[in-house]
């Protein structure tokens, strides 16, 4: 398992992208939200060397998050972020619980199918199932809820244009707690 590498990717991975266009992008979300693969690391291994070769001087971050609540930032914040940086942040809560995102602040590179610079929240371990959506610009996203234990943020920055950054808390819920309301998918 991914637990304490940096998972990066090569920048063009957003080919397999599935989606509409513009700020925000849904995507019906089945439940794959206890996939916790053992492929994820060999995966990200390989996505490392390859982003590596793509942009020798790409700045890694992000990390493993098993507490209970945290705010996750874009590097740097509140200052800008910087060009080519690659962030992959998976979150895992205990079994039975779920994960709530809340975005406080929001300001990426904008672009109308968000190419140039995006962040993309995974309802699963990994960047490969569970695609929630990509976004860029400065619409605040909404509250987001995964539908297992376990979520993947992923921010991407490409070699030129930066922008105020994001901010955003998450939270584990206890899942039976949460009202039907919430048992189906992303907000
Ligand atoms: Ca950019």
């Amino acid at each position: 398992m991914c637990l304490d590498c940096d998972c990066v990717h090569p920048a063009g991975c957003g080919s397999g992208w599935v989606g509409g266009s513009g700020h925000k992008s849904n995507v019906s979300v089945p439940g794959g939200g206890g996939r916790v693969a053992g492929l994820t690391g060999k995966v990200a291994e390989a996505q490392k060397t390859l982003f590596v070769l793509v942009f020798p001087t790409a700045k890694e971050c992000g990390g493993v998050l098993t507490e209970q609540q945290k705010v996750i930032q874009s590097p740097g914040f509140p200052d800008e972020y910087q060009d080519e940086q690659i962030c992959y942040w998976h979150i895992r809560v205990r079994l039975g619980q779920r994960i709530r995102l809340n975005f406080l602040e929001f300001d990426v590179e904008d672009d109308t199918a968000c190419l140039a610079d995006y962040l993309e929240v995974y309802d699963s371990y990994d960047d490969v199932s569970g695609f929630a959506g990509r976004f860029c610009g400065d619409y605040l996203p909404d509250d987001m809820i995964s539908t297992g234990n376990v979520m993947t943020l992923k921010f991407l920055s490409d070699a030129s244009v930066t922008a105020g950054g994001f901010q955003l808390q998450y939270t584990a819920v206890n899942a039976s707690l949460l009202s039907h309301n919430h048992t189906h998918h992303f907000t």
